[in-house]
């Protein structure tokens, strides 16, 4: 089948799993499109692979959505739950999807374990800066000062930058871009999945119901104009002062 098309991509989704349980505008969805885009784009068939997710929206990114064999596992072991699976099948390519919560918060330890040994992985982090699926709380990606159901006058914490934490442990593909660069996106995960070794690929995700609406970012629209305007390339970060890429996001490839 010719890739690319819509036949193609189709063949790749379980149809009884439309509608998906996303909210309008809610970004896990175009990220569903660009994994799947990616993979479409390299010719692999999907019944060489297995994607495991935790709970939470991210996890429901390749379960049920996906016509391939998932492991939906428990909420911050899908990176473990991963590791096992390929070390008893290294032919298997396994693709780890998770929101912030699920791969960063409860699944730290296991993210900065994995990226140390080196697992050959692709993890993607679905990042909403919230536990979307629990009511929207604070999570260890919540910018700081950013408002959320359990920081109603912001946050006082610094975020965690994941993708320079990951590359400090080991991980030896690392990526970020938002839902608005899709192409980027779709290329960097292209990357990730046939780079030997730990590829992380974290992605803004927008979430205008749980995360904008409390930020003033209430419309799918302001979500990804907000990252059209507040992400900065690594090279153009380089020219930047501390102070101006304060609520900036750099994108790129860190590791690759
Ligand atoms: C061990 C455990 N702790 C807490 C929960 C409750 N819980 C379910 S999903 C979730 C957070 C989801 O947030 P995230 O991983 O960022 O995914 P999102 O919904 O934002 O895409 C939490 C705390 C759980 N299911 N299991
Ligand atoms: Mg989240």
């Amino acid at each position: 089948m010719k890739p690319g098309t819509t036949a193609s991509i189709r063949r790749m989704i379980r149809p009884e799993a439309f509608p998906t349980p996303f909210c309008s505008g809610c970004g896990h969805g175009i990220l569903m499109g660009a994994i799947l885009r990616a993979i479409d784009e390299l010719g692999w068939d999907m019944c060489d692979m297995l994607f495991v997710s935790g709970i939470g929206c991210g996890g429901w990114i390749p379960s049920p959505h996906y016509a391939a064999d998932t492991l939906h596992v428990t909420h911050g072991r899908p990176i473990a739950f991963a590791t096992g699976a390929k070390t008893f099948n290294p032919k298997l390519k396994v693709v780890v999807i998770g929101g912030d919560g699920d791969i960063a918060s409860i699944g730290g330890n296991h993210l900065i374990h994995g990226a140390r040994r080196n697992v050959n992985l692709t993890v993607i982090c679905a990042n909403n800066s919230v536990y979307g699926m629990t009511g929207g709380q604070v999570t260890p990606t919540t910018p700081h000062g950013a408002r959320t159901v359990t920081t109603p006058n912001g946050n006082l914490e610094r975020a965690f930058d994941l993708c320079p934490l990951v590359v400090a442990a080991g991980a030896s593909y690392v990526a970020r871009y938002s839902v608005y660069h899709v192409r980027q996106l779709i290329h960097a995960i292209r990357k990730a999945l046939t780079h030997p070794g730990f590829s992380f690929v974290e992605v803004l995700s927008s979430c205008p119901v749980q995360y904008g609406r409390r930020n003033d970012l209430s419309t799918p629209t302001l979500m990804l104009e907000y990252y059209r305007e507040h992400c900065v390339s690594i090279a153009r970060a380089r020219t930047m002062t501390q102070s101006q890429l304060t609520d900036r996001v750099i994108i790129g490839e860190f590791v690759s």
